[in-house]
């Protein structure tokens, strides 16, 4: 195919930080007298800390004031950076780093799109942050993914145009962004997770560069 970029996301595409957000949602969800199952955490990848405060709010009776809300996803976001302050390199997927560095050997232009807003600690934590060419991250964008924006950016950032761009996604809102700004999805995880991806890699243990580059 000779793409020439990839946009990768970050949480469950090349580190496994799913598991500290739903540690620290469940914290609260504890507190709060919630319900909330590993399921239901399926349903927060991908979207904003603020959106996903408000699913796992809908799983309960109570409705809660702005303030209120305000400190509960200050009081997540404190939990699960305890989390991500303990993190190193291994905690990089399997296949990540061989595919960053086949990508640069190829000359391949390499992004982040991720809709974290604590993406620089966990590049830093885990050593990752050397391999990218432009990070655009959840401090820079204003609209959340299935918006295109965070993915629009990168490809600009590159210089690279959309129909150029591989984009590699955990969740169907990501995929829907990706499919949204003209790129091409690669979903990581399980095709009936991930309808919206071109195609499905369980993860980068199996996939092959020169395949799409
Ligand atoms: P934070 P990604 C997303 O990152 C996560 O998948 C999602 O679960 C999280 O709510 C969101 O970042 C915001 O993260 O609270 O750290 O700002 O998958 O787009 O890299
Ligand atoms: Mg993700």
């Amino acid at each position: 195919m000779n793409k020439k970029a990839a946009l990768f996301d970050l949480d469950g595409v090349l580190v496994d930080t799913a598991k500290f957000h739903f540690l620290a949602w469940k914290q609260l969800a504890d507190r709060l007298g919630i319900h909330f199952s590993e399921q239901d955490n399926e349903k927060l990848k991908g979207v904003s800390r603020e959106e996903s405060l408000d699913i796992l709010l809908g799983l309960g009776e109570r409705k809660y004031s702005e303030a209120e809300k305000l400190a509960m996803a200050e009081e997540k976001n404190k939990s699960y950076v305890k989390y991500i302050q303990k993190m190193d390199a291994s905690e990089i997927l399997p296949g990540v780093l061989q595919t960053l560095t086949s990508l640069k050997s190829r000359k391949i232009k390499i992004g982040l799109g991720s809709a974290s807003k604590n993406t620089a600690i966990i590049l830093k934590n885990t050593g990752l942050s050397q391999y990218f060419d432009v990070i655009i991250d959840g401090n820079i964008v204003c609209n959340a993914k299935p918006d295109p924006e965070v993915f629009i950016k990168g490809a600009e950032g590159l210089a690279i145009s959309s129909q150029d761009c591989v984009v590699f996604e955990d969740s169907e809102a990501g995929c829907q962004a990706a499919r949204s700004a003209g790129m091409y999805a690669v979903g990581v995880g399980k095709k009936e997770n991930l309808p919206s991806a071109n195609e499905i890699i369980a993860n980068f243990k199996e996939f092959k560069v020169e395949a799409l580059f």
